[in-house]
């Protein structure tokens, strides 16, 4: 099996077959390796487990790599590998051994630690998946003590607000809290959804302390940009839309997304108008949602260029029964030029 020929930028994301995995990871330039399964873990060969299983692109690995050899290492609980430009961290929590919100402080404090010492203070795009992340512990839905763990634990000096990092956070049904990251030297460039209140402004109802999350984030590598698109629901302004209606959230996400892709388009250049050109998209659905219909559906509206995974899991607000994030590496605009 042959793997995809190396573009020489700080970091390449693409989509592989499985069958690929041990070339994939034996390419000493290979910083991660994503994949899905029932519980979240790592494993030995540089993939990391997240326990959403994959309903829809199960054949398919979601490769990180780099244009230097990374090297790897270990501080507190935070397992990494690092390049001259950027930092790959993943850690992973047993949710049993408290609560949700000092875990999360925890993680977070350690990743700010990390982010200190190694010198990569530029949050670019975090994933938390937790366990159970409807459940209420403390009166308080855990998604919400996780949001006050988060928010105890960053920096919210002045501004703090336009240098948040893309993010996803969604439920499992393990019992880990695992979340990973890339960290930079320098910063991206936010991107907010006019149709939609910044998470990092949401009335208090949603959580006692605000989603710290920008709703995409741009970050140029080296001569190649990046799209991330974060967790994106079926929200205007601050409220869910469509309650209950599966296919009109679903219309309401990919608008959601198609307008931060001009946003992100009319701010950096990116050259690419709308979610169809993305690389890759992530849908997280609710278990017992009706798959085909969505995929379905999905290609009616983008088309068969982009990749597209469908995972199960829950969704932090129990009236969501759908969530997509999404990425662009930048290879279509490379072809095309
Ligand atoms: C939303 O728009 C949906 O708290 O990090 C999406 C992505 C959501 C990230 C987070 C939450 C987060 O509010 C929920």
């Amino acid at each position: 099996m042959k793997i995809n020929p190396r573009q020489n930028f700080p970091l390449d994301v693409y989509y592989q077959q499985r069958s690929a995995l041990a070339d994939v990871a034996a390419d000493p330039y290979t910083l991660a390796i994503i994949d899905f399964g029932n519980r979240s873990r790592f494993s030995h060969d540089k993939r990391l487990i997240i326990g959403t299983p994959a309903l829809a692109g199960s054949h398919l690995l979601e490769v990180w790599r780099t244009d230097e050899i990374p090297e790897t290492g270990v501080v507190g609980e935070i397992h990494y590998r690092k390049t001259p430009s950027l930092i790959f961290g993943q850690i992973l929590m047993d949710s049993n051994i408290g609560r949700i919100e000092s875990i999360t402080q925890d993680a977070y404090r350690q990743i700010n630690r990390l982010q200190q010492e190694l010198d990569y203070p530029q949050m670019i795009r975090i994933w938390n998946y937790l366990s159970w992340i409807n459940r209420h512990d403390d009166g308080m839905e855990r998604y919400q003590s996780f949001c006050v763990g988060r928010h105890q634990a960053i920096d919210t000096s002045q501004g703090f607000e336009s240098h948040l990092p893309a993010a996803t956070a969604v439920g499992t049904r393990d019992d880990k809290v695992l979340i990973y990251f890339i960290a930079a030297r320098e910063d991206g460039i936010q991107i907010e959804n006019p149709l939609q209140v910044s998470a990092f402004d949401y009335p208090a109802r949603y959580a006692p302390k605000s989603p710290a999350f920008s709703r995409a984030i741009v970050k140029q590598w080296g001569e190649s940009k990046h799209l991330y698109i974060s967790g994106t629901a079926s929200i205007l302004g601050h409220e869910t839309r469509h309650k209950d209606k599966l296919l009109e959230q679903l219309d309401e996400c990919l608008n959601n997304m198609d307008v931060l892709v001009a946003e992100a388009h009319v701010q950096t250049e990116l050259g690419i108008n709308d979610t169809s050109q993305l690389t890759a998209i992530k849908i997280y659905l609710l278990p017992g949602e009706d798959l085909e219909a969505v995929l379905s559906h999905v290609r009616k509206r983008l088309g068969d260029e982009l990749e597209v995974l469908v995972l199960s899991a829950d969704i932090c607000r129990n009236d969501l029964l759908l969530e997509i994030e999404g990425l662009f590496s930048g290879k279509k605009s490379l072809l095309s030029r």
